[in-house]
């Protein structure tokens, strides 16, 4: 599929783009938000620390990863889940801060979704070097309901495939401040991130910090 077949369209001011049926690219919607949303990740990394999951098969993954909300994913040699508690400290993840379920419920609206209650933001950190294969969100209970990305920091390409792994990719550029709101029939497409290139972002140096709200009860 190529992405010219969507028309770029001017709404509100702001650079909307759909990527596929289901899938709306809100270019820069978190940038007048971006020093609040870090402000409120640095209080959530201080209670639940960046760490390394190991995935069922052994691998430890290069994304350093964290979450909040009333449920996070976990991943470990058992399989991958939602948990209410952090297994690292043995606590309950920390309350998702009120300025990401504001800006992750504005951006569902925008995308016509307009029931979105997150339960659970997974928090990804990317240094140069790391990627995230190609893999469908599907831990979570009900399908109808969109998931809402945020990216952060250093650009990032995104691999945006189809329903079947073997389904050729597309490449979509993404930087600070764009959203995306996957659902429809895009919300079980196989998707990735290829490795970050080295650089240096005003506000997160070498990183790229992307989040990810989910409806996962
Ligand atoms: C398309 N994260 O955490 S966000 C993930 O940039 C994840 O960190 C990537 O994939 C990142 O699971 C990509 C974009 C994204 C998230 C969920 C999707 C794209 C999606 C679900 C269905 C289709
Ligand atoms: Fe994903």
């Amino acid at each position: 599929m190529t992405l010219d077949m969507f028309d770029d369209l001017e709404h509100g001011g702001l650079r909307q783009q759909a990527l596929a049926p289901g899938a709306l690219l809100l270019r820069g919607f978190a940038v007048a938000d971006d020093k609040a949303l870090l402000d409120a990740l640095r209080d959530v990394i201080a209670v639940a620390p960046f760490r390394h999951l190991v995935t069922p098969g052994g691998f430890v993954m290069s994304v350093a990863m964290s979450n909040c909300g009333a449920l996070g994913w976990v991943s470990d040699r058992s399989g991958y889940r939602y948990d209410a508690i952090d297994p690292n400290s043995g606590r309950h993840w920390p309350t998702m801060p009120a300025a990401f379920l504001r800006l992750a419920q504005d951006a569902a609206r925008e995308a016509g979704f307009n029931r979105f209650v997150p339960d659970a933001c997974l928090i990804n950190r990317y240094e140069p070097g790391t990627r995230l294969s190609l893999h469908q969100d599907r831990d979570e209970r009900d399908f109808e309901q969109p998931i809402v990305s945020v990216s952060l920091g250093l650009p990032a390409v995104f691999l945006f495939g189809g329903l079947r792994r073997t389904d050729k990719p597309s490449r979509v550029p993404l930087t600070h401040g764009d959203v995306v709101a996957w659902g429809g029939p895009s919300r079980l497409r196989f998707h990735g991130v290829l490795p970050i290139q080295e650089g240096h972002h005003p506000l997160l140096g070498a990183c790229r910090i992307n989040l990810t709200f989910r409806q996962a009860a």
